[in-house]
């Protein structure tokens, strides 16, 4: 599209929320590990995949959404 920069993964997101679904479940833990494992190339919402903040996206994070999720975390992030 001609005269339209779009600029994704810019905007502030809701952490966890790796689908750009507004909401955060079981599924973005699923996505985030299918990254890690290289089975995706990229997260549709990858910038709310770091969840505990520490500049890398892996496994800690995916268990981080699954506690958030199951009521063991009360925010994301923790
Ligand atoms: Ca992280």
């Amino acid at each position: 599209m001609r005269g339209r920069i779009v600029v994704r993964g810019a905007l502030p997101g809701l952490v966890g929320d790796v689908n750009c679904s507004d909401g955060v479940n079981a599924i973005d833990a699923t996505l985030v590990l299918q990254l890690v494992a290289g089975l995706l190339d990229y997260l549709s919402c990858q910038q709310n995949a770091d969840t505990n903040l520490d500049g890398t996206v892996n496994a800690i994070d995916a268990a981080i959404i699954l506690q958030f999720v199951a009521g063991l975390l009360d925010t994301l992030p923790p």
